[in-house]
């Protein structure tokens, strides 16, 4: 059991390492929830700007969803509601997380499932860096984190 333990922590540990880069800009943990057909998903992330200048994101695609929105939630009163915006600003030196109640991407219109396990591709669009193409990997429904694996 013990040895079971030791051999599994590297590969844990190795995981948010796994950043995909363009430009100035690393992107980890690309997440995602499970999602039926013609439903819409939610992409998470997080986002490094690496730079000495500011960048921001401005848009996003993806093969499997009809439109991508960049959201953000705003709280009226005690409603917590989503709003696009047109781009988060990526100031120099920072990471901006996209997370369950914060900043997220809305993907409308899904052509396929969301399957939990499964990884679909998103590509983001930089103003300064230019596009990178991330693998959000599925999570169950109801997942408030990447690592929330269900066995
Ligand atoms: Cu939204």
């Amino acid at each position: 059991m013990r040895r079971r333990l030791l051999l599994l922590a590297p590969v844990l540990l190795t995981l948010p390492a796994h950043a995909q880069q363009q430009g100035d800009i690393a992107v980890t943990m690309p997440w995602t929830r499970a999602a039926g057909q013609n439903g819409t998903g939610a992409g998470f992330l997080a986002i490094a700007n690496r730079g000495s200048a500011a960048d921001r994101l401005v848009g996003a695609s993806s093969t499997i969803a009809r439109v991508v929105e960049i959201h953000t939630h705003l709280r009226e009163g005690d409603i917590l509601r989503m709003r696009p915006v047109a781009a988060i600003d990526l100031p120099p030196g920072g990471t901006v997380t996209l997370q369950p109640g914060g900043f997220h991407l809305m993907l409308i219109g899904l052509k396929e499932p969301l399957i939990q396990g499964q990884s679909v591709p998103l590509t983001l669009r930089f103003e300064r860096a230019g596009e990178l193409q991330v693998m959000l990997a599925v999570q169950p429904a109801g997942a408030r984190g990447p690592m929330a694996h269900a066995h």
